[in-house]
């Protein structure tokens, strides 16, 4: 059976995305169908329509999305209809090498399938007029109902509002994730956030409730820096007034034990390295446009820094949700004060805009 569904798909670069009907296949063996209940609008949605990082097209973006599970294919046994789920863009397979070590956000098969934008199987389930159009992450979240693999829904509790779960499956794992699992931010110890955005604040809110001491927000624009205080952080620095090395190394005596970038660009990563402190780590959270290179200072090593990357928050999605559940039910997490703005499905595009132009922290799309 096929189902008629609404959706937004991108066709190509620098185009707004086009609201329209698709065709959706039925679940297959191990698949699940979902009703979307919202999708998170993220920068790196934002990153394929402007030509930054390559993806199949067309494709029906969208990959920070929660909803109600409609229908279960063969064999599926960890959710049944009526379920509340949040989805994860890396569906991990559970079998390979880095699932078996614990890492099952760098899972070979999940970030295959993400890569391509289809099903675990290597083909989509969306379709017009009988053309494939492919799914971001294994997702495609900016639609009214989608099919995605078992191994991509993170059951939740059913008190747990939709809209703000959603921000979980990207945002707030991504960003919490890359203080708690990656870093591992000390209690006590000194932070710094460059990049503020709907990804950066969650770091800065991970820092604080990994007890950091010293949390320092650096952003270009104002209000990010004041919802950053909102997040937790201690220190704003407005890096398009100040240097934002030399700002951060003052307030935190000759750097920070952590720093993490949080935008995607060679400048900003290499201010990231030259503002951790001695012996500290720099976290890259931000992906720049393919093909970029950073340069880093030789004569840091001897200093025993240490840089990284973070993918996904390192997230073990189907302990940290449900983790972060609980800590928003519990008061503990911010959810309500991410969402800046609430668009239908036929707004998305003035979603974009608003991003684009820096106004929001995050924004929803409500099915
Ligand atoms: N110095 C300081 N801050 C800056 C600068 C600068 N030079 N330039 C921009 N900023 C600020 C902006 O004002 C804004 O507040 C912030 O940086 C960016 O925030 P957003 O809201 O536009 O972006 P996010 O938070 O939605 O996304 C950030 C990512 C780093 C996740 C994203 O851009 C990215 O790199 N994505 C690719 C990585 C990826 O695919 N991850 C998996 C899915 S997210
Ligand atoms: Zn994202």
């Amino acid at each position: 059976m096929a189902y008629r569904v609404k959706a937004a798909v991108f066709y190509r670069p620098h185009e707004p995305l086009a609201v329209e009907e698709l065709e959706l296949e039925a679940p297959r063996q191990g698949e699940v169908l979902v009703r979307v209940a919202a999708c998170g609008v993220c920068h790196s949605d934002l990153h394929f329509m402007e030509g930054l990082v390559p993806i199949a097209s067309p494709s029906v973006l969208g990959h920070e999305a929660a909803g109600v599970v409609e229908a279960v294919g063969h064999g599926v046994e960890s959710v049944r209809p009526g379920d509340h789920v949040v989805l994860s863009f890396i569906p991990a397979c559970g079998r390979c090498p880095y699932c078996a070590v614990g890492r099952p956000n760098l899972c070979t098969v999940a970030n295959r399938a993400m890569s391509r934008g289809t099903m675990l199987d290597g083909t989509p389930r969306f379709a017009k007029e009988g053309r494939p159009v492919y799914q971001m992450g294994a997702i495609g979240g900016f639609a009214t109902r989608t099919v995605v693999p078992e191994a991509g829904c993170v059951k939740i509790r059913e008190d747990m509002p939709l809209d703000r779960a959603a921000l979980l499956g990207c945002g707030v794992m991504t960003g919490v994730g890359a203080a708690i699992n990656t870093a591992r931010v000390q209690a006590g110890s000194d932070v710094a956030v460059v990049g503020c955005g709907g990804v950066g604040l969650n770091v800065v809110q991970g820092a604080a409730l990994a007890g950091a001491g010293r949390i320092i927000a650096v952003d270009v624009l104002p209000h990010k820096l004041e919802l950053a205080r909102q997040f937790g952080a201690t220190h704003a620095v407005d890096a398009s007034r100040e240097d934002p090395v030399a700002a951060v190394r003052q307030i935190a005596a000759g750097g920070v034990d952590y720093a993490f970038e949080v935008i995607g660009r060679p400048e900003t990563i290499r201010q990231a390295f030259d503002m951790t402190r001695r012996g500290g780590l720099t976290v890259v959270v931000g992906v720049a446009p393919a093909g970029a290179e950073v340069s880093l200072p030789a004569g840091a090593f001897l200093t025993e820094k240490t840089i990284t990357g973070s993918a996904y928050g390192g997230a073990r999605m189907s302990v940290d949700v449900p983790r972060l559940v609980e800590l928003y039910l519990a008061g503990r997490l911010k959810l309500d004060q991410l969402i800046s703005r609430r668009y239908p499905l036929e707004g998305i595009n003035d979603a974009f805009d608003a991003l684009r132009r820096g106004e929001v922290a995050r924004s929803i799309v409500a099915m």
